[in-house]
């Protein structure tokens, strides 16, 4: 936690209960000489306590969330039935409002998803979790798939979508994590999860310190899962079925950094066939 003087504390409990915006005092204190890490921090301490967090015992591993429900400011995706995204034009499908998710159609083309799937192949590993205390990387029985992981524009091909989805989500492609290809066999699955790292675990500092946490995620499907394999949202009640070429977005954090419980979503277990995906996870910031 942020040690701050009290005339600080005094500053950042009196602009948070009257609304200001978090970027905007992140940036008053970075340009007073506070580390951006230890600003944001700071800030989004100051935003709990004005809004009087609690912690929700339901949630196994401590969920926190405002006294107030979630605020479902508007999501960053244009409206409209198609939106053209950098080199292509994306159907909508389904917007749901609350939690947000919208599915689209017609993000990858087939020749592009076979091309992903070829290039991960050699170089898939079984996937790992956050460690909720220490922020390692370790393997969990909770997510048994394989991954890839691709650089951030590690060449024109990759380049190319990766300036597609951040046209798509609307959000810079500086902010965004490398893409991530899965594959999960038969059986296979990830169960219910945030993507976003919990502010008040121990093991999340780590990954927060550069691009601050996760805001929103994008899952493409490379393949169609014959059966099993959807994306869903148990407290919404929402499933998403794994068809080639498609995405699921979804949005967790707001403009006032709230979380937002209803985000929770798992991968179902294949059931025939084999599941490939490919996930686009976006941060408050540049990741640098
Ligand atoms: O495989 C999925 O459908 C899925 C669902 C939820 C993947 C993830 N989350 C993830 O990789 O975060
Ligand atoms: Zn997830």
């Amino acid at each position: 936690m942020p040690e701050v003087n009290s005339a600080v504390q005094d500053w950042l409990a009196d602009h948070a209960r009257r609304g200001c915006s978090p970027v905007a005092m992140v940036d008053a204190m970075v340009q007073v000489g506070f580390e951006q890490a230890f600003a944001d921090e700071a800030v989004h301490q100051a935003l709990q306590a004005a809004a009087g967090y609690y912690t929700q015992a339901h949630y196994p591993h401590g969920f926190e969330a405002l006294n107030d429900e979630y605020r479902y400011d508007p999501v960053p995706v244009a409206a409209g039935n198609v939106i053209r995204a950098h080199d292509r034009d994306i159907e909508v499908l389904v917007r749901c409002d609350r939690p947000q998710v919208i599915v689209f159609g017609n993000v990858l083309s087939a020749d592009e998803c076979a091309a992903l799937i070829e290039r991960a192949q050699p170089k898939l590993k079984r996937s790992t979790t956050v460690n909720p205390e220490s922020g390692a990387e370790d393997i969990f029985p909770s997510r048994t798939s394989e991954g890839a992981f691709f650089q951030r524009g590690e060449d024109p091909f990759i380049l190319n979508l990766e300036q597609r989805i951040a046209a798509l989500m609307n959000w810079p492609v500086e902010n965004g994590e490398g893409f991530q290809v899965l594959n999960y066999r038969v059986g296979a699955e990830y169960t219910p999860h945030f993507d976003y790292f919990p502010p008040q675990q121990a093991g999340s500092a780590v990954h927060t310190e550069r691009g601050g946490n996760r805001v929103a995620t994008m899952v493409l499907y490379l393949n169609d899962v014959p059966n099993g394999g959807a994306t869903y949202f148990p407290e919404a009640g929402i499933s998403v079925a794994a068809r080639q070429g498609r995405a699921v977005y979804f949005r967790y954090m707001n403009g006032y950094r709230q979380l937002d419980p209803l985000s929770l979503h798992g991968g179902a277990p294949v059931l025939v066939g084999e599941k490939w995906i490919m996930t686009k996870w976006v941060r408050e910031r540049a990741a640098g």
